[in-house]
């Protein structure tokens, strides 16, 4: 199995990546739905709707807060860095996440689409103003901050740059994704239950257009019956193995 994922890999002409919160699990940044998962202790619809987002800003704030600290303590592990390395070689042509944890692009990778967002990105909730927190150099002083972060152009409160349930998905990204999975001979999928759409088509539309995929997951997923190999597995030493 093994082997036959690392020959598919080396002779591909459209290699992908699509990861899920999995991926980052070895960097010490928890999941969703896994036990010890984030949805065990905080309930979705408190903090990943826009709803709860207008009932209680503080809760979602407190909540994006507290994972803003643990990723920007997180380095990337042996399975992001693999990817880099695989997109150095030319190989990889994308990595497609669902993560907001910035480690793909921390690792080395360039062509990589977020499709849920950036935890290190804000908006406002009335106007047009965006700010990226680590290319201001205001992350410390956000964090820091106690109360709700508001606007700097309109005073209104801010919110993150991240997708929650019910809200399209940034359409350009999505677009993106859809693109490169058409292309796409080999699709790697890594880390993801495969729950969560649109997001999850991807796989679906690499293997529409005649592409294989390629799973790593300790676990079986909602990907793993349209899988063409399935490495059972932990990300880091399964991406070890296939690239050693
Ligand atoms: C390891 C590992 C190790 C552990 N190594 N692996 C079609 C059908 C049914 C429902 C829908 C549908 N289309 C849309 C919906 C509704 C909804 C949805 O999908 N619901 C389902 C859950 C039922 N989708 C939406 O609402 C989306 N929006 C939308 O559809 O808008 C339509 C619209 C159009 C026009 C106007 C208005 C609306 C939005 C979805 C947004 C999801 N947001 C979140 C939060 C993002 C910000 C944040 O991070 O806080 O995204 S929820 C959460 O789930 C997060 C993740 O990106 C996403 C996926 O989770 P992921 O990454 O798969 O993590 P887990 O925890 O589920 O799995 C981890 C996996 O790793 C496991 O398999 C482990 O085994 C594995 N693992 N250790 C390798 N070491
Ligand atoms: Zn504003």
């Amino acid at each position: 199995m093994m082997e036959e994922a690392a020959k598919l890999i080396a002779h591909s002409r459209f290699l992908i990546a699509f990861t899920g919160a999995g991926i980052s699990a070895e960097s010490g940044i928890p999941t969703f739905r896994d036990k010890g998962g984030l949805w065990e202790k905080y309930r979705v619809e408190e903090v990943a709707t826009p709803e709860a987002f207008r009932r209680n800003p503080r809760l979602v704030w407190e909540f994006y807060k507290m994972r803003m600290r643990l990723m920007k303590e997180a380095k990337p592990n042996r399975a992001h860095l693999a990817l880099a390395e695989l997109e150095k070689m030319g190989l990889l042509k994308a990595v497609i996440t669902q993560n907001i944890d910035n480690l793909h692009r921390e690792a080395g990778n360039k062509n990589v689409v977020e499709l849920h967002g950036n935890i290190y990105r804000v908006k406002c909730t009335s106007c047009a103003y965006r700010e990226n927190l680590l290319d201001s150099g205001r992350l410390e002083e956000f964090l820091e901050e106690e109360g709700l972060p508001k606007c700097p152009e309109c005073g209104s409160l801010l919110r993150p740059d991240v997708v929650w349930f019910g809200e399209p998905l940034p359409q350009e990204a999505l677009q993106k994704a859809f693109k490169l999975a058409e292309r796409a001979d080999v699709c790697l999928v890594i880390g993801t239950s495969g729950q969560v759409f649109p997001a999850a088509y991807v796989p679906y539309i690499v293997k529409e257009n005649g592409g294989y995929v390629i799973e790593i997951n300790p676990r079986e997923s909602g990907i793993t019956p349209i899988a063409d190999i399935f490495l059972k597995g932990f990300a880091g030493e399964t991406m070890e193995h296939l690239l050693a």
